[in-house]
């Protein structure tokens, strides 16, 4: 996968989000998604922001996932300067533990979307899965690879249950 153009832009707005989103480029990583991974902030680093967001489509990203916390405005800066999908993750990283960051992330004005998932590392997992949802569509490949995913998950569970011999 290394050396492969990557199609997932995993953007995070400080080193210090890297844990929560740890479930997010191992599950791309898991299902064979080149990506690659930004520290890119909204306020901190604007500019840079920008211009990631305006040259990922020409560089062959399809989608762009954005994990901020606090008043996380990066999904939504992302989206404003791309026409690509932008999923974003709220983080829990603020004493108000991401439900600032859900409502900023969330509370797009209409006609500029950001796919919100769910705070912290299950929603950084989602974004993922959803960005893998998306490229499957176009390709049967990944779409197996998805199917074989849910497959899996599903006799994990079944396994799960089992072991209380119901
Ligand atoms: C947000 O501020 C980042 O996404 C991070 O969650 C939070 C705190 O950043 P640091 O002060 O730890 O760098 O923009």
């Amino acid at each position: 996968m290394s050396g492969e153009k990557p199609l997932v832009g995993v953007v995070m707005g400080s080193a210090s989000d890297r844990d929560v989103m740890l479930p997010c480029v191992q599950t791309l990583q898991d299902l064979e998604i080149p990506c690659e991974v930004k520290i890119l902030s909204a306020h901190r680093t604007p500019q840079r922001a920008q211009e990631y967001a305006m040259g990922a489509a020409g560089r062959g990203l399809r989608v762009l996932i954005a994990g901020a916390g606090w008043a996380a405005h990066l999904a939504g800066a992302l989206a404003a300067n791309s026409l690509l999908p932008v999923i974003g993750v709220p983080i829990d990283s603020s004493p108000l533990k991401g439900l600032d960051a859900l409502l900023a992330t969330v509370q797009m004005p209409p006609g500029v979307p950001v796919a919100t998932m769910a705070i912290g590392g299950g929603g950084a997992k989602n974004a993922a899965l959803f960005a893998v949802q998306i490229l499957a569509l176009q390709d049967s490949e990944t779409s197996r690879r998805f199917m074989e995913y849910r497959r899996e998950m599903t006799a994990a569970a079944e396994r799960n249950e089992d072991r209380w011999g119901l």
